[in-house]
């Protein structure tokens, strides 16, 4: 839930100012993951110090107080070896304020420091333990824990490497974690780990790297016992060392630049060679040397981690000429969405073909039912097309919020298919969920945005939506792209049904013209603007519809809430007399979508109940639908077609409209309060 960046030099001269540049600009492309505090750490002068700044807010408030506070002669003086930390933070130990901002220190002396990402869940318990040898703690933060757990091991340990007091350190730890550690007494090196947060190595060299992996070094198989809650007798346990092997070879470089960071839109503008951590790997940049640690060997394990390499674009995490993130995505629909159907969809011959997961689709053809998790948006992606799914698989399908699936504990069996749909790849719940389906035998199918991420690498197959990097915390172009994603799933499996070649053909004619339509929608936008303005000083609103448009009324509601702090509420239209109606009168703001579909009476049928309560509806309609736009004086048409695709253009207004709000608002789009991209929390 938040950002991470290190940087570390090695033989490649920078002055400090451009160490802090770099650590700046880091954070401010992970600042979309959390921002409500900052820091940054680097070496001293004499090396043996840190110096360490801190502040609340987001990453401009800590670029002024660098420009402030770290000037002069010293920082402009090239240093060949350097390690600087840096965080933006998501608070969920202690309010955001200074003492509580990362990093967390172990002393006053900064003898180690940690930026971490992620909940340690025993901390208490580790924190009484290390108080009870006199540690003194000064913030809330579970984080703290890390960097005087640390202190102590080295204490104990004098002969321990810096990498090898991690190692035993997070032995230590329950939760998820991602975490970057530097110490006054190992200059110019860095230690990073992670366990259920992301996190990536990048690599940067003068030439051409001459390997395209690195190869793990092993300790003995042995696990700790974590430290006990009778803290009198607890002690860390002290561990087996990883030995050092032959087959021990670090990447060595003579001159190289070594970036973690929670993920790669904070790197791709220095290297496009990155290695993706795993759960409980250990890395450690040494005298220009990266290596890869791990404390146990489970016999599937690899013996290397490759390096890959980023197709991403640097335009792509850059906002060019729109005012926010957001507004830049809802725009790049048009593009976006034929990025997901590109090499797959192949219009001419009506074929599709899904490579990531075609070879287990005879597998999923013969399932009992179809699962589809996920969380806010994601979720709503899977309520979008379930119908579709049900028609085209004539499974029963089932679509479930990732908490409250693992709330119920809900049966699951080896002949289920387990769709996990995530645009980060990284959401806690979603993941926990996925990880229960496959200890029980599921098929897991991975629908992701970000390659490299955790579902992405913990599903057995999957479909990778192509959508591009997504900053604004507001999902809107990965939605439309998962929309699609699953459409051309349910077409996959209704190939080779003869009955429903014609449905099928009609769904491709719908996909070949979405592009176009999008754009069309897309010229609303100033139509859209002036809703905004009658809408943006009421205190909710309601959105209703029924049928394949329902997922929009939810994810129009969503959009609201969280970039306009309105209250908002996706109502479905067959509902309305159970309850919802009661709200409806002269006065509460309510937007309708009836479009000429199968549930078409049904909407117009909602339409009079709202209209006959004095309630005067915005609605969203086909284009030229005069009947039922005489029900109002607002409307917005948008153009024909298919059924099961309605949804992508229908949602389109409600992303515009809520950012048009959230604009007149005066609340800040890419960066909503209290919330941040990737929840790696549960
Ligand atoms: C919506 C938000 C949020 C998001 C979920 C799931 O605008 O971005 O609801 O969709 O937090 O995130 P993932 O899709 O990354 O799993
Ligand atoms: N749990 C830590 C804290 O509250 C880290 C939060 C984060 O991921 O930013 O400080």
């Amino acid at each position: 839930m938040c950002g991470i960046f290190a940087y570390i030099n090695y033989l490649t001269p920078k002055t400090r100012h451009e160490v802090l540049d770099l650590l700046v600009n880091g954070l401010k492309r992970l600042e979309y993951r959390g921002y409500d505090s900052t820091g940054v750490a680097i070496d001293a002068t004499n090396t043996k110090d840190i110096v360490m700044l801190k502040s609340v807010g987001k990453v401009k408030v800590l670029e002024d107080s660098i420009a402030e506070n770290l000037s002069g002669k010293e920082f402009d003086e090239p240093v060949l070896i350097h390690c600087g930390i840096a965080h933006t933070r998501w608070a969920t130990h202690g309010v955001p304020c200074e003492k509580n901002s990362h990093p967390q220190r172990s002393d006053n002396d900064n003898s180690f420091i940690v930026v971490h990402n992620g909940i340690i869940t025993n901390y208490k318990d580790v924190k009484t333990f290390l108080e009870k040898r006199g540690f003194v703690f000064e913030s809330d933060t579970d984080t703290e824990v890390i960097a005087k757990l640390v202190h102590h091991l080295w204490k104990m340990h004098p002969g321990y490497s810096f990498r090898e007091l991690v190692e035993q350190a997070i032995q230590q730890l329950e939760g998820a974690f991602a975490v970057a550690i530097k110490s006054r007494h190992f200059p110019g090196e860095c230690v990073a780990s992670r366990r259920g947060s992301p996190l990536l190595v990048g690599i940067k060299t003068k030439t051409r790297l001459a390997t395209d992996h690195i190869p793990i070094l092993y300790g003995k198989d042995d696990k700790s016992p974590p430290i006990e809650k009778d803290t009198d007798s607890a002690k860390p346990q002290v561990l087996p060392r990883s030995e050092s092997t032959s087959e021990f070879m670090p990447l060595e470089e003579k001159e190289v630049e070594y970036f973690f960071a929670s993920d790669a839109s904070a790197v791709i503008e220095h290297t496009n060679r990155v290695i993706y951590l795993e759960d409980d790997d250990v890395a450690a940049v040494r005298d220009g040397a990266l290596s890869i640690h791990r404390l146990k060997k489970c016999t599937d394990d690899p013996h290397a981690r490759e390096i890959t390499t980023l197709k991403m674009e640097i335009q792509q995490i850059m906002k060019g000429n729109y005012d926010y993130f957001m507004l830049k995505e809802i725009f790049e629909q048009p593009e976006s969405v034929v990025n997901t159907m590109r090499g797959r969809v192949r219009f001419e011959s009506n074929s599709i073909v899904l490579g990531g997961i075609k070879d287990y689709i005879p597998e999923i053809k013969r399932c009992r039912r179809l699962m589809l998790i996920g969380c806010g948006t994601s979720y709503h992606s899977a309520v979008a097309t379930r119908q579709l799914l049900e028609e085209l698989t004539e499974l029963p399908v089932m679509v479930e919020l990732a908490s409250d699936f693992l709330d119920r504990n809900t049966p699951i069996f080896r002949d289920d298919v387990c769709f996990f749909i995530s645009q980060s790849g990284e959401t806690a719940d979603t993941l926990m969920a996925l990880r229960y389906c496959k200890q029980r035998g599921a098929l897991i199918v991975g629908i992701t945005n970000t390659v490299g991420s955790s579902i992405c690498r913990e599903s057995h197959c999957g479909v990778h939506i192509n959508a591009g990097p997504e900053i604004g915390v507001a999902s809107t172009k990965a939605y439309t792209s998962q929309f699609i994603s699953l459409v051309m799933f349910a077409l996959v499996m209704s190939e080779d049904r003869l009955s429903l070649q014609q449905r099928r053909l009609e769904i491709l004619q719908g996909l070949s013209t979405l592009a176009d339509q999008i754009r069309e929608v897309l010229k609303l936008d100033l139509k859209v603007q002036e809703l905004a303005k009658d809408l943006y000083q009421h205190k909710s609103l309601l959105i209703m519809g029924r049928g394949y448009n329902f997922a929009t009324c939810l994810e129009g509601a969503l959009k609201v809430k969280e970039l306009t702090y309105m209250h908002s509420e996706g109502i479905m239209a067959g509902e309305l007399k159970h309850g919802p109606l009661a709200l409806v009168d002269d006065s509460m703001p309510v937007l309708m979508i009836v479009l000429r579909d199968p549930v078409y009476i049904k909407c117009m049928n909602a339409l009079q109940q709202v209209t006959s309560r004095k309630g005067c509806p915005i609605i969203i309609c086909e284009e030229g639908d005069e009947e039922t736009k005489s029900f109002s004086s607002r409307s917005l048409e948008i153009p024909r077609t298919v059924d099961c695709l309605q949804g992508i253009l229908t949602v389109i207004p409600m992303q515009l409209l809520s950012y048009h709000i959230a604009v007149l608002r005066g609340c800040d789009v890419d960066c909503p309060r209290n919330l941040a991209k990737s929840v790696t929390v549960e």
